[in-house]
């Protein structure tokens, strides 16, 4: 069976569906930090609180449900992070460790979500190369390169099969991100949608990669299911769908809501993350060996997210069947 840690999430709310359309709602056990109320854990189930930080609690999970694969997304994200560094490093290093610890022991799979957010102000900034210079600046990219060298170590060392992607910002409707630096892009389409207007903490011209949240996850599983003899990295994929910057956003929500206003209040904390992270990365590498293949561009993905975002806000009774 499989595993969900941080299933409440951005990506894990989005991951888990996808991942019981695949393989069976009752293969997929859907874990994070919250004890659910009777309706939302009846609508999740199979639901279990899990705090990934406790070792015990880890075991005991893997066992009772027969896991075999663990998709480990419970972590901080980068602004949070660097808000509560201490916190920060416990949580996403402890959690990785006790994973790694429960899949060396009962050979679970394991899927580490790394980050752009792992590279740093000396890393070649465009088009950045799959194997290159990792010395990030935030306590969050501390925390991704050395979750990517611990799975690499877990791999080569006690032959766990891990395997992880860089992922880039990813932008969905289903549930809003947090703590993060690149959330702006999620932002602005659900002010957009609600006001008509966004005043974005990234300063105009800043240019990170992207991609949406169903080509993510449709990457995250394609790796886990192909034949580990085609990987040649574990830890971890490039992967990117598009390099854009929050004009660029703008103006593609303008094509479809002419009135759409943005204006600009620089956070000169999340401003200076993304300043030492990649513009553009090379995604080859993934192509090339398990055929990530990204289906929605800019357009498309502002196009999608305001369709979904303006029926998940209209009342009920208006909305499509
Ligand atoms: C963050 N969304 O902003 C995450 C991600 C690439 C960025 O790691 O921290």
């Amino acid at each position: 069976n499989i595993l969900v840690t941080g299933a409440l999430g951005q990506i894990g709310s989005e991951l888990v569906p996808a991942l019981r359309a695949e393989y069976g709602r009752d293969r997929v056990i859907a874990t994070d930090l919250k004890v659910l109320p009777p309706t939302g854990a009846e609508a999740l189930a199979p639901y279990d609180h899990l705090d990934c930080t406790d070792p015990h609690q880890l075991h005991e999970a893997v066992r009772r449900h027969d896991v075999s694969t663990i998709y480990h997304l419970a972590a901080l994200l980068s602004a949070s992070a660097e808000a509560a560094p201490q916190f920060a490093w416990t949580v996403n290093m402890s959690s990785l460790y006790n994973v790694l610890e429960v899949a060396r022991g009962y050979g679970c799979q394991v899927f580490f979500p790394s980050s752009i957010g792992a590279f740093g102000p000396d890393t070649p900034r465009d088009m950045t190369p799959q194997v290159t210079v990792q010395r990030p600046t935030t306590i969050y990219g501390v925390t991704k390169v050395s979750g990517e060298l611990l799975c690499d170590y877990y791999a080569s060392r006690f032959g766990v099969d891990t395997r992880g992607l860089r992922l880039p910002g990813l932008v969905s409707y289903a549930a809003a991100p947090g703590g993060g630096t690149t959330d702006y892009a999620v932002e602005m389409f659900c002010h957009a949608v609600r006001y008509g207007q966004y005043t974005c903490f990234l300063a105009p011209d800043t240019r990170l990669d992207m991609a949406y949240m169903p080509d993510a996850v449709d990457g995250m599983m394609r790796l886990m299911a192909t034949d580990a003899g085609k990987l040649r990295y574990r830890n971890a994929y490039n992967i990117t769908a598009m390099s854009v910057t929050p004009e660029e956003i703008a103006a593609a929500i303008r094509a479809h809501m002419p009135g759409f206003e943005i204006d600009y209040e620089i956070d000169p904390v999340r401003q200076a993350i993304a300043d030492s992270w990649p513009r553009s990365l090379d995604d080859s590498a993934a192509r090339a060996d398990w055929g990530w293949s990204p289906k929605f561009d800019l357009h498309a993905m502002a196009r999608d997210m305001l369709l979904r975002l303006g029926e998940k806000m209209k009342p009920a009774r208006q909305r499509v069947e």
